[in-house]
């Protein structure tokens, strides 16, 4: 007899219900058949693949349930420290193959679809990509909850769940199109509302103070308009352990007021409107990438998804302690960047405003809680506010702005008394015709640790973006070098390769990546070298068959596969890439029999929509291609394509498939990079500068396994101080001339002479990112891959060396130091059989 499972054990559950938790290829099958039927209401003959992935993906789900259950039961009852990760992006990337691996019935899974005649890879292929970011920053947090629960510490990610996430990408005739991404059109199975657990967050009204009987102050935020926060929970599974932590995405809601409102027409149509407008809130991520959009919505999204978040957190601590006065010793706030930097004085409001607390205790607990991550250098992405429009929409939480503001500024006048200039550049508010609201220093004031997220970074962070402020609390400042998780960056995307490792050396990689220094025994081992050959080849292969599926033609095996997949930003110098294509492209013409290597030039990425340059770059390089792949005299030995909407899951066949890793920013613009590491951990070499992670990659798998060129980061300061001029470059280097001029002629834009005039002009007159002073340098580099590329012996041994010494680049080792170095917390191990 089945017993009820409502109010039972966990044990209870795992006892009686084989179907639903079961590890058994019989009770996988059950219940795959039962969700198919009862969930989707369908038998095997009529299920289509999106049905049989919707049961699959409920019948994982359910051997979820029971380990979150307890996950959230284990920490109540331990009083577990946890780290609640605010983030405005989660770039998690599809969920069924990741848990079916994490739970360790991934084959299973394969094997008894195989029964049925499926093939579980096509129905992998039925679900959406989830596309919640837009770059390193958003998939950063997503390797981070992985590792998080895999490591077995208390986490809960808090962020927007956005009914459209990052634009799918269209290239019609070379240009960027922008279509919706609807991600919720099939419904996703992997999501849980908790309608009982809403929020409600208030904007505009205004701030009225109240003086009490005892002479006691209090301030009021009144005649506020409300809007709903309703939390959608994804499950995050620890790779095959117990965890599972909660990734708490808020979605707006209109409050109930509105539907009161109904007196007449006019009025139940503005009704109807300011219901879609408070909606609007969570609808759609801004695409923007780096740099600041300075709208009112995006600033509503930001305190939107703090306010519900903080709410929540409160509301949990208060559940286990009649105490707030603990909060820091059970909870770590870590801000991603400044998008939920508002989070600190929102903290303030609730604990001065709801909770009576004194200001100065309630900023003692605000600051040990709180750590702020910065990501980035570009001064068009750090955030600002204007005033008017902050006081309009948050008037209290400006409030409390300018008084940690004025209490932060007297501190600073009692280290420098009679330094306005600092104050001036210190200060929360910065001057001006219009003031403006300084996140980062918000963040800064309101935290107890400050990072970078590469050495070169975090050392930038202290002595050019803040040095103020390192002065002031040099201890504040420290480094987290990014990583990426193996069990999505290896495991799940690199199959064959993942195996070879796991013959010779155990599967302990998976969970510590250190180990894979093992593998380097086998340097000379020639079975293994002609298997990591084969391995790579076969990642082409399945690559090349993408590429011939979007652009109707099979890239040639023996090229080399030359990738640069990222964001498109003229820091990250795609252009550099498609000015060594030409300049390749004319020695070639000029030289029909120089003997090099054949090439296959690969490139992915999006713009943001409004980035007008990045735009014209994407275009650039289809009309370079369409030239070169169309040339007959160049036969196979160049070809050059551009895939279309770059994301998570193509990311995942696109590096597994590469030779050469492109990573050739501007030295000191790109903070870290994380796609750098993830194309090494797959065999892939890199050519690259001397720039965020890059650095220590390098020191890590040796110099002599790394394509390095270009100017570093000092030398690119020193040359802009001392007057940047490219011209100086540009006659110097002939073939780097001979490259513009075939772009200004109109060559590959004979439709549009004139069309790539902005792309030379900046070159010729600006060159804000220094293409023309590394551009001969980075020529020699490309040779030298060249050179060595046709020794493969040569090849595969440095291949060997980047995978043997890439163990540093697991985020389970940027987690680890985070948990000991920032947020204090121990690993809290979930037991199926503990009873509480
Ligand atoms: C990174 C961003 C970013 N840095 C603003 N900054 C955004 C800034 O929508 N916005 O407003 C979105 C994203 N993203 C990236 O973070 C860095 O460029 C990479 O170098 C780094 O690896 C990554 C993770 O730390």
């Amino acid at each position: 007899m089945r017993r009820p499972m409502a109010d039972g054990t966990i044990q209870e559950v795992v006892q009686n219900h084989s179907s639903r938790v079961g590890m058994t290829p019989e009770d996988l099958e059950q219940s795959v058949l039962e969700h198919l039927f009862y969930t989707c209401g369908k038998d095997l003959r009529s299920a289509t693949p999106l049905d049989v992935y919707r049961a699959i993906s409920h019948a994982t789900r359910d051997r979820l349930v029971h380990r979150w259950l307890q996950s959230k039961r284990t920490y109540f009852h331990h009083e577990a420290k946890r780290v609640c990760y605010l983030s405005a992006e989660f770039l998690i990337g599809r969920a069924l193959a990741q848990n079916l691996l994490n739970l360790g019935i991934y084959h299973l899974a394969e094997t008894s679809l195989d029964h049925r005649g499926l093939t579980l890879k096509d129905i992998l292929e039925e679900e959406l990509d989830p596309g919640l970011g837009n770059g390193g920053l958003g998939r950063l947090a997503a390797c981070f909850m992985e590792s998080l629960a895999t490591l077995q510490y208390p986490a809960y990610g808090y962020g927007i769940r956005y009914e459209f996430g990052i634009f799918d990408q269209e290239i019609a005739n070379g240009w960027q199109v922008e279509r919706g991404d609807d991600w919720l059109r099939r419904g996703n199975p992997w999501e849980v509302p908790r309608h009982e657990l809403s929020v409600g967050v208030n904007f505009y009204g205004r701030v009225e103070a109240r003086v009490h009987v005892d002479g006691t102050k209090s301030m009021h935020w009144v005649d506020t308009q409300t809007v709903i926060g309703v939390p959608y929970d994804t499950p995050i599974l620890g790779y095959q352990n117990n965890t599972v932590n909660t990734l708490r995405l808020w979605s707006a809601k209109a409050s109930k007021e509105f539907n009161f409102s109904v007196f007449n027409d006019g009025d139940y149509r503005r009704a109807v409107e300011e219901k879609a407008l408070s909606e609007s809130i969570s609808k759609v991520l801004y695409p923007n990438d780096e740099s600041a959009e300075g709208k009112e919505l995006r600033l509503k999204q930001q305190y939107f998804f703090v306010a519900c978040s903080i709410a929540d957190i409160i509301r949990r601590h208060k559940k286990r302690f009649d105490t707030l006065d603990n909060l820091p010793d059970q909870i770590a706030i870590q801000l991603n960047d400044t998008h939920p930097a508002i989070a600190v004085a929102e903290l303030m409001r609730v604990l001065i405003d709801e909770e009576s607390i004194a200001w100065e205790k309630a900023w003692e607990l605000t600051k040990a809680a709180t750590g702020f991550t910065n990501h980035t250098l570009l001064p068009e992405a750090l955030e600002k506010w204007p005033v008017p429009m902050f006081e309009r929409l948050l008037p209290r939480i400006l409030q409390i702005i300018y008084e940690i503001n004025r209490r932060f500024l007297l501190e600073v006048h009692v280290k420098w008394p009679n330094d306005d200039e600092r104050k001036r550049r210190l200060s929360i508010i910065e001057e001006g015709p219009v003031k403006h609201v300084r996140m980062a220093h918000l963040a800064v004031v309101g935290s107890h640790s400050v990072n970078g997220v590469a050495e070169l970074h975090s050392e930038l962070v202290c002595t050019q973006l803040m040095p103020d402020f390192h002065d002031m609390w040099p201890q504040r400042f420290n480094n987290k070098t990014n990583g990426v998780t193996p069990r999505r960056w290896l495991l799940q995307c690199n199959p064959d390769l993942s195996e070879a490792l796991t013959e010779r050396i155990s599967d302990g990689w998976a969970r510590d990546l250190s180990e894979l220094t093992k593998i380097l025994e086998y340097k000379d081992d020639t079975e293994f070298r002609a298997e990591v050959r084969a391995i790579k080849r076969k990642n082409k292969e399945r690559l090349a068959k993408v590429i011939e599926s979007r652009h109707g033609f099979k890239p040639n095996l023996d090229s080399i596969f030359d990738v640069q997949v990222k964001r498109l930003h003229e820091y990250k110098r795609q252009l550099l890439n498609c000015l060594h294509i030409i300049a390749l492209y004319q020695d070639m013409k000029e030289n029909p029999e120089s003997d090099r290597a054949p090439r296959t030039f690969i490139f992915g990425g999006k713009a943001a929509p409004g980035y007008m340059m990045a735009k014209l770059h994407i275009k650039l390089i289809n009309d370079v291609a369409d030239i070169i792949n169309h040339d007959p005299a160049i036969r196979d030995r160049i070809k050059v394509v551009f895939l279309s909407n770059y994301n998570v899951s193509l990311a995942e066949i696109i590096i597994p498939g590469a030779d050469i890793s492109e990573q050739i920013s501007m030295a000191g613009k790109e903070a870290s990079g994380t796609g750098n590491m993830k194309f090494a951990m797959n065999g892939a070499l890199t050519v690259g500068t001397l720039d965020g992670a890059n650095i220590e990659i390098r020191e890590e798998v040796g110099a002599e396994n790394f394509f390095l060129f270009g100017l570093k980061a000092d030398e690119v300061r020193g040359l802009k101080g001392s007057g940047y001029n490219p011209n100086h470059y540009i006659e110097r280097s002939p073939r780097l001339r001979r490259a513009l001029d075939l772009i200004a002629s109109g060559f590959f834009s004979p439709d549009d002479p004139s069309r790539f005039q902005p792309v030379v002009n900046e070159l010729r007159n600006l060159d804000t990112y220094m293409l023309c002073a590394d551009f001969d340098d980075y020529f020699r580099a490309q040779f030298e891959v060249d050179q060595c590329y046709r020794d493969p012996e040569n090849w595969t041994s440095k291949v060997i060396e980047n995978l043997g010494n890439i163990g540093k680049f697991s985020s389970d080792r940027t987690i680890e130091q985070y948990c000991k170095e920032i947020w204090n917390l121990t690993p809290c191990p979930i037991d199926l059989t503990e009873s509480f």
